[in-house]
């Protein structure tokens, strides 16, 4: 999603900012743009294509300055069109970069033009520079702080000022922004890794925070106007660009990563000990009569399967909810539900303004399950859980999926033992089970080929049905996110005992439906589920455990997998379907790792 780059210094930063934005292209975007200090003011250049073609553009420029701000967009207000590109400028005196939604947009824009200013974009982010344009008296810092009372929304905006050489200002609300500490030059960014190669260390900004960068330093007032001193991190681990490698695409190695993902997620304890969710971790625990996870996407999904786990093993109450859902509805607060917010980047807008409200409500005892220490989630819950999943490219998640599950199925071993219904016995049984987990995957990725040979079907469809029971739904409903997410493949997953209530109707020879068959107490119910697709003359494509006794015949299409995995069989059945949807879009010829309208690390609304 959108990403801000900022740097002021004694050389020219242009390629500091490029770079900072080639940083962050993972996130998706639709355009980019970047703009410095020139003599007489602002300029800038910008594109609709890729940040590759916007360095060309400020190569013939050239462009060229010490002061300046940088974005990749993806836009919420206005087609992907260069006039509604960022920087955008007021009066050619103030140029502006900003992340997230203002909601007042129109009031303010009606306001500003009865002042005379001109709108150009379709933005809503438009309002914001004209409006530090019109309070400005002299001092930049002051213009921002004054002008941002009067947004309503999120945002984080980087601007800078023609009367004010070597000056870049920030703020922040509800959309992320940190500042890199460097020698006789600072910088700007919605994520430290843009920084990386130019400091290691870092400022996290906090909410309602305004900073303003210049050679020597950085001044931040929190929301009150007070002078804020913030901790100053050093975060190393952002070196180094991430390499494809022998693979195709981001999508493809991520999920060839798995094993090497799970096995530095699993704790490397003993046993399922409370500590590994933080310190207090075992007081919260001890004082909690429910869970109330809340997610979006493919993180909903694993908070879903989750749930399975937490209620059969941990015999604790679990109720899940889509995080944009939870924040805007009246619920009844139970202040002793452990509130679990899971998110690969940590900064999901939806998601962190779920967690603020469930505190808001009373909520006491939160848990982070987040594959980023240093994100704005983690930082808000007093407990986490890092997924080690490393950097995830490819928009389509993956590997922050199945190391979600592993974090989720430890939560649920812990309160399991915590609450006395986990035997000596099982617990080194599960232990054992999470470590021979990679080798586990390891076969079922080798089943790549056969995959490959059914997307060649596949990508000549145009609809898709995906079937799963018990835990094993929720992974239907990942399967058939990824193949919609990645192939535009229309796709939807039901829960298989629900097919005859509608779906079925839908079942013709051009309808594929795909089955997860893992060999638990749900088999046979779920192959009269099948029966039920073949006698309407579907074509069936089932991922079977070993001894399901499910053979390929007319209409049906069987892979068998490696072998039955209990209670983890979600996290190795749910791998063929990440296969099978890459492979899928391979193709049908998209952009795997950046699909049309999507973005990755989603911070607005
Ligand atoms: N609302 C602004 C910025 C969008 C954004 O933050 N995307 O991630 C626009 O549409 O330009």
């Amino acid at each position: 999603m959108c990403g801000i780059v900022g740097a002021v210094a004694q050389r020219n930063i242009v390629s500091v900012l490029i770079e900072g934005l080639r940083r962050l292209e993972y996130r998706g975007y639709d355009s980019c743009g970047v703009a410095v200090l020139g003599e007489n003011g602002p300029v800038r250049a910008r594109s609709v294509a890729r940040v590759a073609d916007l360095d060309a553009q400020v190569h013939e420029g050239p462009l060229k300055g010490r002061t300046g701000i940088a974005h990749t967009r993806w836009a919420t207000h206005g087609a992907p069109v260069t006039d509604n590109a960022h920087p955008i400028f007021s009066k050619d005196t103030v140029a502006l970069v900003h992340n997230g939604i203002i909601e007042n947009y129109e009031s303010l824009r009606e306001m500003l033009r009865g002042k005379g200013y001109r709108f150009v974009s379709q933005t809503d982010t438009e309002v914001i520079a004209h409006l530090i344009h019109s309070v400005y008296r002299g001092d930049l810092f002051t213009a921002v702080r004054e002008a941002i009372t009067q947004l309503h929304g999120a945002y984080a905006i980087a601007v800078l000022h023609k009367d004010q050489p070597n000056t870049v200002v920030g703020a922040r609300q509800g959309s992320p922004l940190v500042v890199g500490l460097g020698d006789g030059e600072n910088f700007l960014a919605s994520d430290a890794l843009a920084l990386a190669g130019s400091t290691e260390r870092f400022i996290f900004l906090e909410e309602g925070d305004v900073c303003e960068l210049s050679l020597d330093g950085v001044r931040i007032a929190d929301r009150d106007g007070n002078d804020a001193q913030r901790e100053v991190r050093q975060v190393a681990a952002y070196g180094g660009a991430v390499e494809l490698g022998p693979y195709r695409h981001f999508m493809q190695k991520e999920i060839f990563e798995q094993p090497r993902a799970i096995t530095d997620t699993i704790p490397q304890t003993e046993s399922f000990d409370t500590s590994i969710f933080g310190e207090g971790a075992a007081d919260a625990f001890a004082q909690i009569d429910s869970l109330l996870i809340l997610a979006c996407g493919t993180s909903y999904y694993s908070g879903l399967t989750a749930k399975y786990w937490l209620e059969s093993i941990a015999k604790i109450p679990t109720q899940v909810e889509i995080a944009s859902e939870y924040r805007y509805r009246e619920s009844v607060p139970n202040p002793k539900s452990l509130v679990v917010v899971i998110s690969q980047s940590g900064e999901t807008a939806d998601t962190l303004a779920a967690l603020k409200h469930a505190q808001s409500l009373g909520h006491k005892h939160t848990l982070a399950v987040c594959n980023v220490g240093t994100s704005a989630m983690v930082r808000q819950t007093e407990l986490s859980f890092l997924t080690h999943a490393g950097r995830e490219i490819g928009v389509a998640s993956t590997k922050a999926f199945t190391t979600q599950l592993v974090a989720l199925f430890v939560l649920a071993a812990t309160l399991a033992k915590l609450r006395g219904h986990l035997s000596d016995e099982q617990e080194s049984g599960y232990l054992k089970q999470l470590r021979h987990l990679p080798a586990a995957l390891n076969s079922v990725l080798a089943l790549e080929p056969q995959i490959i040979a059914w997307s060649e079907e596949f990508s000549r469809k145009e609809h898709a049905l995906f079937l799963g029971r018990g835990m094993h739904y929720p992974i239907a409903l990942e399967g058939a996110l990824k193949l919609k997410e990645i192939s535009y493949i229309h796709a939807e997953a039901y829960p298989a005992g629900e097919l005859k209530h509608g779906p079925l109707a839908l079942v013709t020879e051009a309808m594929p439906v795909v089955t997860v068959a893992p060999n638990d107490a749900l088999l046979e119910k779920l192959k009269s589920n099948i029966q039920e697709v073949r006698a309407r003359g579907g074509q069936l494509y089932v991922f079977a455990d070993a001894d399901t006794k499910i053979v390929n015949d007319e209409g049906l299409h069987v892979i068998r997998m490696p072998e039955h995995y209990g209670l983890l069989s979600p996290i190795l059945h749910v791998v063929p379907l990440q296969l099978l949807a890459y492979h899928t879009a391979c193709a049908r010829g998209t952009d795997v790792d950046k699909p049309r309208n999507l973005a990755k690390s989603v911070t607005v609304e």
